[in-house]
């Protein structure tokens, strides 16, 4: 994996990688789902067609009812080089002033919340609502990265690396300059 930035953060460390997050082989890839999980477009496509009709499966079966919006659940790969899915529901943009920002930092929270409570040390995320959901990349870059700082600082957390799989060059760009700019968590 060629790596683009890093930063350390505690234990850990934040890294931007840009490329297709299903070929990560890391503990947990982060999905941006929709709160059917369903399936979709987008990385949630994506990482349907590579796990395999058992992920959809999985999903109907543990989790009938769905995910609320800020929320995520957890399910095994499948076909995947990853261990687990962490399918995260990001929020809609509706102009900004709609809890947006808070609910997407609530996505990656409680995604990052259940890799460590599963003892996983290396997760991948995407930029969750920066496509189909229209959020703005260049707000949506310090929540996300301020969300992995967080849980990288938690004291105990078995994270060590939260990798952000950037699709465009625009976006790694964006989300490079927002690392460079993040206030240090532990500071
Ligand atoms: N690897 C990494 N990033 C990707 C990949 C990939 N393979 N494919 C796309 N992206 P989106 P959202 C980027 O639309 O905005 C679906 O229909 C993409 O370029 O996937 O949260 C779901 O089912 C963009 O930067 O997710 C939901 O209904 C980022 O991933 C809805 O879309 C997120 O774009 C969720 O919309």
């Amino acid at each position: 994996m060629t790596l683009a930035a890093e930063r350390s953060v505690g234990a850990g460390s934040i890294r931007l990688w840009r490329g297709d997050i299903t070929r990560l082989a890391v503990d947990v890839i982060v999905n941006a789902a929709n709160s059917q999980l369903a399936g979709g477009r987008g990385v949630d496509g994506a990482i349907h067609r590579a796990a395999g009709p058992a992920l959809l499966h999985e999903l109907r079966t543990r989790y009938p009812q769905g995910c609320p919006t800020g929320a995520a659940v957890l399910t095994g790969a499948h076909a995947l080089p990853a261990r687990w899915v962490a399918h995260a529901v990001g929020p809609r943009w509706i102009g900004g002033d709609g809890g947006e920002d808070a609910l997407l930092a609530s996505a990656y929270r409680t995604a990052l919340a259940l890799a460590a409570a599963n003892g996983c040390a290396t997760v991948a995320a995407p930029s969750i609502s920066t496509g189909v959901y229209g959020f703005p990349v260049g707000r949506a870059a310090p929540v996300a990265l301020a969300a992995a700082a967080a849980a990288l600082a938690e004291p105990g957390t078995p994270l060590r690396t939260i990798t952000f799989a950037l699709f465009s060059a625009e976006d790694l760009a964006v989300y490079t300059a927002a690392l460079t700019a993040l206030p240090d968590p532990t500071a």
